[in-house]
């Protein structure tokens, strides 16, 4: 271990919290995957991808991100960072590569990706490699982000395609930013599913199976998030099992 990464290790940066311990092996290459998002909820969309990033990119981990107060959601509706961690949490909780981390819903003020990687490029040693990973309609818009320069410099990014969606846009916009942003490009099977699908579907008492998690829908219904009726049965209401 470099004496940089034992002292960070001593002081209990790395290993506090949610983060993952990576980089022990100076002569290893570790890669981190970042799955930042509202996860207003999660959603098989996002795991799927998540999953897809770790497989095709030989990740080692991928840490689920739910931003605290998002940078572009102002003046939106958002739920409680403290709901959207725990269904992350819950929505993560089986798969050994997946955590769920509360490092943006844990900070005071508007989360920034920018910031977050900045974070976490301090206390890594230089031996870890971080791969932002990102719906392919968002990659177009990345450039405009809060220091996107910063983005750029500090992690791959990677764009998993939505169904439908033309990736000249988004090749364009990295084109035109002339920031030196590291694409990959991730086929993802067809998933058209998005949060606010499924916020409509609770609202219209559909089901979510298949869609989320069971925990994710149990813990929706037991906590009457979407306008879900609270219910004598709670969480075994079939409407949206
Ligand atoms: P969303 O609100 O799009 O997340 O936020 C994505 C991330 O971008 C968050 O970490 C934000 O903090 C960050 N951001 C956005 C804007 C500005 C700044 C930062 C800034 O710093 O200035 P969602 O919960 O809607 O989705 C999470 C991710 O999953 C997104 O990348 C989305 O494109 C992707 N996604 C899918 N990927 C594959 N298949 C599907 C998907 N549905 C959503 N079906």
């Amino acid at each position: 271990m470099d004496p940089n990464m034992a002292l960070r290790v001593a002081e209990g940066v790395v290993l506090r919290g949610d983060l993952p311990l990576l980089g022990q092996d100076p002569s290893v290459t570790y890669r981190m995957g970042i799955m930042g998002g509202t996860f207003d909820p999660i959603h098989n969309g996002h795991l799927v991808a998540a999953e897809q990033a770790f497989d095709d990119l030989q990740l080692d981990v991928v840490v689920f991100m739910p931003a605290g107060r998002p940078a572009f959601k102002q003046g939106k509706k958002v739920t409680a960072g403290e709901d959207r961690y725990a269904m992350t949490l819950l929505a993560t909780s089986d798969n050994p590569h997946f955590l769920a981390s509360r490092f943006e819903v844990d900070r005071e003020g508007i989360t920034y990706t920018a910031e977050t990687l900045e974070f976490l490029q301090g206390i890594y040693p230089s031996n870890v490699e971080f791969y932002f990973i990102t719906g392919a309609d968002a990659i177009a818009e990345i450039v405009t982000w809060r220091d996107a320069h910063k983005i750029a410099r500090i992690a791959h990014v990677v764009g998993a395609t939505r169904p439908g969606y033309d990736l000249a846009h988004a090749r364009q916009a990295i084109a035109e930013s002339s920031l030196p942003f590291d694409v990959t490009y991730l086929e993802v099977p067809a998933l058209a599913i998005s949060s606010s699908y499924l916020r409509e579907r609770v609202e219209a008492g559909q089901s979510l199976r298949y869609l989320t998690p069971d925990q994710v829908t149990g813990y929706i219904h037991k906590h009457h998030l979407y306008g879900v009726q609270p219910s004598r049965y709670g969480s075994t209401d079939v409407r949206i099992q």
